[in-house]
């Protein structure tokens, strides 16, 4: 098959999907065409079947705000004339899918099919946005195909947007293989030079991630064993954060890395992940996490209970509930035999749910259905 991909090139659960994907398919002997404003910063190997495709965006001093959503449809034309694309697959709908669309429009291509993946926040902060909401809306019906990331996310797509047609639920997926323990990775000494323990930190830096709710677990878990934080990434809520630890004394033991292409590599050095966001639609690093056999502390919100088994892999508590967390964690580290159990189950849910040997040839037989379907139900 020949597949055009757009996605968002920054760091971002969807951006890594969408690479991963791309790399995955094109290892199965697709030709593969990226089409965004940069390359996705996870497609970090060479294949000779990946081609790119960069999105210029125009700017003229009338345009307040640079219409993006024309260029990538102009470009997404291009590419498919060009190389005859089969499909076009979407990866988070705002606005990639309205781009998608009317590039078929435009190419009055019945052979063309556009598949969109829902991946969370274009559906339940963005995409729901009265400025936004007709249009996803539409796309949604429009799409030849239609995946969302969890089971949570398909229903509420459905709800939100009074969807009746079929919205396929496929996972996001893990390399098991690439993310594992692996003790030549591991610089513990480096970050925990007394052996203290790790927990570890992962996001944007979004308000929906609740990253101060990290550091004041962290500081709990501090006052009861010697421990230090980990926190990787970046984004709007960032100096909030520092200025937490520094309220809070923390300076000597929490660790800001910033962005990080290489988690593998860091998840190897820590024992426990905490993730206590207030939204989040599957939550892929809590995945990425399991996969190096580290559990998560989490909340049970969206489609995280669909990666973490509660009392399993990790624990799930209310949004906000920091002395929960904090006591969770404390138990986990302080019992050596039950923090195994948890990371042998964590490891082994990953591999056995969400490897992307599994999951990628999902969306690889999702594709031929598609192209050999003449017509979605909407
Ligand atoms: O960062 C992105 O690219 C998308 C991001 C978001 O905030 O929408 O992440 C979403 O997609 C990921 C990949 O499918 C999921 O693992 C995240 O849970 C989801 N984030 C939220 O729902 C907040």
């Amino acid at each position: 098959m020949k597949i055009g991909i757009t996605c968002y090139p920054t760091h971002g659960g969807s951006g890594v999907i969408a690479s991963e994907l791309a790399l995955g398919l094109a290892q199965g002997g697709h030709e593969i065409h990226i089409v965004s404003y940069a390359t996705p910063f996870r497609l970090r190997s060479f294949h000779q079947n990946v081609f790119i495709h960069e999105v210029e965006v125009t700017s003229y001093p009338l345009f307040k705000y640079p219409p993006y959503a024309l260029s990538l449809a102009t470009k997404l034309v291009d590419v498919a004339r060009e190389y005859g694309l089969d499909l076009i697959h979407a990866h988070y709908a705002v606005p990639h899918a309205a781009s998608a669309y009317l590039a078929k429009e435009i190419l009055r291509s019945k052979r063309l099919k556009t598949i969109t993946t829902l991946h969370g926040t274009d559906i339940t902060l963005v995409g729901t946005d009265k400025s936004f909401y007709q249009v996803i809306k539409f796309t949604i019906e429009e799409s030849d195909g239609v995946t969302a990331v969890s089971r949570y996310l398909q229903k509420r797509t459905i709800d939100e947007f009074d969807i009746r047609r079929e919205i396929r639920v496929i996972p996001n997926f893990v390399d098991t293989g690439r993310y594992k323990w692996d003790s030549s990775n591991c610089t513990r000494e480096h970050f925990a030079p007394k052996g203290e323990k790790i927990l570890m930190h992962a996001s944007n830096f979004r308000p929906v991630k609740r990253v101060t709710d990290v550091v004041r677990i962290f500081a709990r878990v501090r006052e009861q064993m010697p421990v230090k934080l980990l926190l990787v990434g970046e984004g709007p809520e960032r100096l909030f954060v520092q200025q937490l630890v520094k309220e809070l004394k923390l300076s000597d033991d929490v660790l800001f890395l910033g962005e990080q292409d290489y988690l593998e590599k860091l998840m190897s050095c820590a024992d426990l992940f905490i993730l206590p966001s207030e939204q989040e639609s599957f939550g892929l690093v809590a995945l990425e996490a399991h996969s190096c056999g580290v559990p998560v502390i989490g909340t049970p919100i969206g489609g995280l209970p669909e990666v973490v088994t509660d009392g399993e892999t990790g624990f799930l508590l209310p949004v906000g509930d920091i002395a929960g967390m904090s006591t969770k964690a404390a138990e986990l580290l302080n019992n050596s035999e039950l923090y195994g159990a948890f990371q042998k189950r964590a490891r082994e849910r990953a591999v056995r749910c969400f490897d992307s040997q599994l999951i990628i040839p999902r969306y690889q037989a999702f594709y031929e259905e598609i192209l050999n379907s003449t017509q979605h139900s909407s």
